[in-house]
């Protein structure tokens, strides 16, 4: 059980990212740009065309709470949501294109561009949308802290976490299925449900998982805001974006591995690494990243 820590699993333990070495710097990391002054801008997001990007690559894309506005790199503008939404971009209907939507905390609405409005959670609840069974569709799903309880929808509630857990749901061992999981600050542990549970980072990381290393399995991986490190376990150490950045890692290239990016709110720029540094969206906007 995940709230007891055995032996094999003492044994399991990997040397924590702290005591890493051979860190990497980056040429041309943000980390090393600095924090530009902070650009005062009213304007959509910059149109520019995505480079040599394929057709599988996630597309750079902003939501912009003020107006609910989504801006979807080299689509047009889509006014959908409100100020207080969670916007959620996943593919609920299993047609290979993700779709907009928003989560709304307030009345625990989910609202799927195209669908009916749908109630599902209350508003202390986190939003953990995935295709948890592997039938192409992402799942309407809530992780409920106070019980630490994911409830996905259609399916009985499932006991894992504790309420001071951050849910981090990927596909671990690349079955197809999203696994439950949760980061642990308290003891900077991982643990992934009917898989394994592993000690890697420190309370104040925050937990990255994504398929850097294109094996088709998300890797356990986290950003250390203080320094700018990403650690993904048993692959890399790099230093990338600064403290306040937002980290928004995926394959923007359509290369079938996830990239290491950052999202900075004070220039509106992405920085994704070995691929492109493009302005796409102001400051006060939610960066969306997730398939
Ligand atoms: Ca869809
Ligand atoms: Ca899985
Ligand atoms: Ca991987």
């Amino acid at each position: 059980m995940i709230r007891r820590r055995s032996s094999a699993v003492v044994a399991a333990l990997v040397m924590a990212p702290v005591a890493a070495t051979g860190v990497l710097v980056a040429a041309g990391s943000p980390a090393s740009a600095g924090v530009q002054a902070p650009r005062v801008t009213h304007a959509a997001a910059t149109p520019a065309s995505s480079p040599a990007a394929t057709s599988t690559a996630v597309p750079l894309t902003v939501w912009r709470p003020s107006t609910g506005t989504w801006y979807v790199r080299n689509t047009a503008p889509v006014v959908y949501g409100v100020s207080g939404d969670i916007p959620l971009r996943r593919d609920y209907t299993g047609d290979g294109v993700a779709d907009l939507a928003v989560w709304r905390p307030s009345t625990g609405t989910w609202y799927v561009r195209g669908r009916k409005p749908l109630q599902y959670g209350a508003s202390t609840d986190v939003a953990v949308p995935a295709d948890y069974n592997g039938n192409g569709k992402a799942q309407i799903a809530i992780f409920r802290p106070s019980n630490g309880t994911w409830y996905l929808r259609g399916q009985a509630p499932i006991p894992y976490g504790y309420s001071t857990d951050v849910p981090v749901p990927a596909d671990y061992d690349g079955d197809g299925r999203v696994d439950i999981a949760v980061f642990r600050p308290s003891n900077g542990t991982w643990y992934i449900r009917k898989l394994s549970s592993v000690r890697y980072g420190l309370s104040s990381d925050r937990p990255v998982p994504a398929d850097y290393t294109g094996d088709g399995k998300a890797d356990v991986a986290l950003w250390r805001p203080s320094t700018g490190a990403w650690y993904v376990r048993n692959y890399s150490t790099t230093v990338w974006g600064v403290s306040g950045d937002r980290t928004v890692p995926a394959d923007y290239s359509g290369g079938g591995r996830a990239q290491i990016a950052v999202w900075r709110p004070s220039n509106g720029t992405w920085y994704v690494r070995g691929f492109e540094t493009v302005r796409f969206g102001a400051q006060g906007d939610v960066p969306i990243y997730s398939d």
